[in-house]
């Protein structure tokens, strides 16, 4: 069997195709493999499934490393060995048998800076793209192509079929990101890598640490110390704190690095600030500490904008993070300052965002700064739940980029249901259709596709305390943001993501990932 799919009908011929593969049917051909490259999440630009050209990975396969494609090959290689116990070595000449081939700058054009294309063939696996980023995505791609058990942590006796045809394929938008709350509860480096390693899977690659809030300050600032050493003790209903010194951020900026996950810190401001305020009393008008908070309130807390004070404190803050962060963007929060005046909001907005640009950054924040004057270059991120937003519209038509994270599709601390145990419902109940059915580029008026960075899916931590919470909200919701960031929207439907999105639980399970299992899916494995 061999399928052609072109961008326009790939959404329906997914769905043909996933039928057609189904356990019992025939066409699966003499080596089956679990799935097609048609299955793949996010689904690609261009993909033609040829299950009959599916290629064998045996102890004896070599992976070969272009030139610069050495980093990737390794991590490919740590990802297949486990499993398979085959040496796999990365070998940098092409011994032309029982290959998978990574070839950096051979690509066709149309990938850009992150796509590749892909090609499985019974002889060998080629994957080029222009960019190890690009590399990278392919290689996320190809292990999809392999059995579930491909993530199994020991040797598992068994054959290793990668599913064969060719994929050409690139990102729709240049960020496609996941937020972490670790302000409301602290996650430790470990658990964040942890997370990184399951976003990845899906073509994310920005990390947006939520680095503090009113229930705790997570990260050593050195000018000021006690934010993180007092500040940092509190969280959430009064459990245990932590921050990261700034080693162990920069660990964590390195390992996403590694995986092409760009790290984008937050500062949350003037608002959201009781952690800081509480910890230092020259950071409150009266010049008297407020007691510290762990109840989930928002809007109560307001640095205070008249004093010089106040300045002298974000411009170390921006200018410490900044000097740990490789990236190009900060963000400078602004969302729900209700404690703040309108007239105080911009006078504070006036003041900090230029602090973004002396230390050589790009602004990022919640999109209440598009009330205030920005340059074009600011990345608004907005998370209402739509409808018409004047300063939003007016932001967007001066030339700002936004990052698209309404609330009510695409918050992963929403409820599914009622019933879900964790999360809140303040912006509704976000089932899994909620959040993969809708369209970035028509969801705000005045916000279009080029005015649209990509989206975000971000995790309010409240009511999440370990890796099995964050994984529970994140999936299956979390593979759904990531593919309207990746996908043409002519490739994307419900009926069909929803077939390639069942797929995907033998994975979670095998990977240990405690995910919601919807009843909108009917779950395989
Ligand atoms: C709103 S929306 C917040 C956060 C809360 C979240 C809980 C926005 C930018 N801020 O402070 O954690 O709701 O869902």
């Amino acid at each position: 069997m061999r399928k052609t799919l072109s961008r326009a009908v790939l959404g329906a011929t997914v769905l043909g195709l996933a039928a057609m593969a189904a356990p019992g049917s025939a066409a699966a051909g003499p080596a089956p493999s679990e799935r097609q490259v048609t299955d793949l999440v996010p689904a690609p630009v261009q993909a033609i499934a040829d299950p009959a050209a599916s290629f064998r990975l045996t102890p004896f396969t070599v992976i070969h490393a272009g030139r610069g494609a050495g980093d990737v090959a390794t991590y490919l290689r740590g990802l297949l060995r486990p499993a398979t116990g085959y040496p796999l070595p990365v070998v940098p000449v092409n011994p032309g048998r029982s290959t998978i081939s990574l070839d950096l700058g051979h690509a066709d054009p149309r990938v850009g800076s992150e796509g590749y294309q892909l090609d499985v063939t019974k002889s060998g696996v080629r994957l080029r793209a222009n960019t190890s980023a690009g590399l990278f995505e392919g290689v996320q791609s190809l292990r999809q192509l392999l059995p579930s058990a491909i993530d199994a942590k020991t040797v598992q006796h068994r054959t290793w079929t990668i599913a064969g045809g060719s994929v050409l394929d690139y990102p729709r938008f240049g960020h496609r990101g996941a937020m972490l709350d670790v302000a409301r509860h602290f996650f430790t480096p470990a658990q964040v890598k942890t997370y990184i390693d399951q976003i990845v899977q899906y073509k994310i690659n920005t990390l947006h640490l939520h680095l503090s809030d009113d229930q705790g300050w997570r990260i050593e600032i050195k000018s000021w110390p006690r934010l993180a050493t007092e500040g940092g003790k509190t969280a959430a209903y009064g459990d245990p704190g932590g921050y990261y010194t700034q080693a162990e951020y920069q660990e964590i900026v390195a390992y996403a690095a590694s995986r092409h996950i760009t790290v984008v810190p937050e500062i949350d401001m003037p608002g959201h600030t009781n952690a800081a305020q509480a910890t230092y009393a020259e950071l409150n008008c009266d010049g008297v500490a407020v007691p510290p908070r762990t109840d989930i309130e928002v809007g109560y807390s307001s640095l205070c904008i008249g004093s010089p004070i106040t300045y002298r404190f974000v411009e170390d803050v921006i200018r410490e993070l900044a000097a740990i962060t490789p990236g190009k963007y900060i963000g400078i929060g602004g969302d729900e300052a209700h404690s703040t005046s309108a007239e105080d909001y911009r006078a504070f907005y006036e003041k900090v965002s230029p602090l973004v640009a002396k230390y050589g950054k790009l602004i990022t924040g919640w999109h209440e700064i598009a009330k205030t004057p920005l340059p074009t270059s600011a990345v608004p991120q907005y998370w209402d739940q739509g409808g018409p937003n004047a300063d939003v519209a007016a932001a967007a038509a001066r030339g700002n980029k936004f990052i698209m994270s309404p609330a009510n599709r695409a918050y992963l601390d929403m409820k599914y249901t009622a019933e879900t145990p964790l999360g809140q419902s303040w912006a509704g109940l976000v089932e899994v259709r909620d959040a993969y059915d809708w369209d970035p580029a028509t969801f705000v008026p005045g916000v279009g596709e080029q005015s649209v960075a990509g989206v975000e899916a971000p995790l309010w931590t409240e009511t999440i305390r370990t890796n099995d919470n964050i994984e529970y909200m994140a999936f299956p919701r979390l593979p759904g943001i990531a593919e309207i960031g990746w996908s043409p929207q002519e490739a994307r439907n419900w009926d069909g993501y929803r077939e390639r999105l069942a797929k995907q639980a033998p994975r979670w399970v095998v990977q240990g990932i405690d995910f919601y299992r919807s009843p909108q899916v009917d779950w395989r494995g």
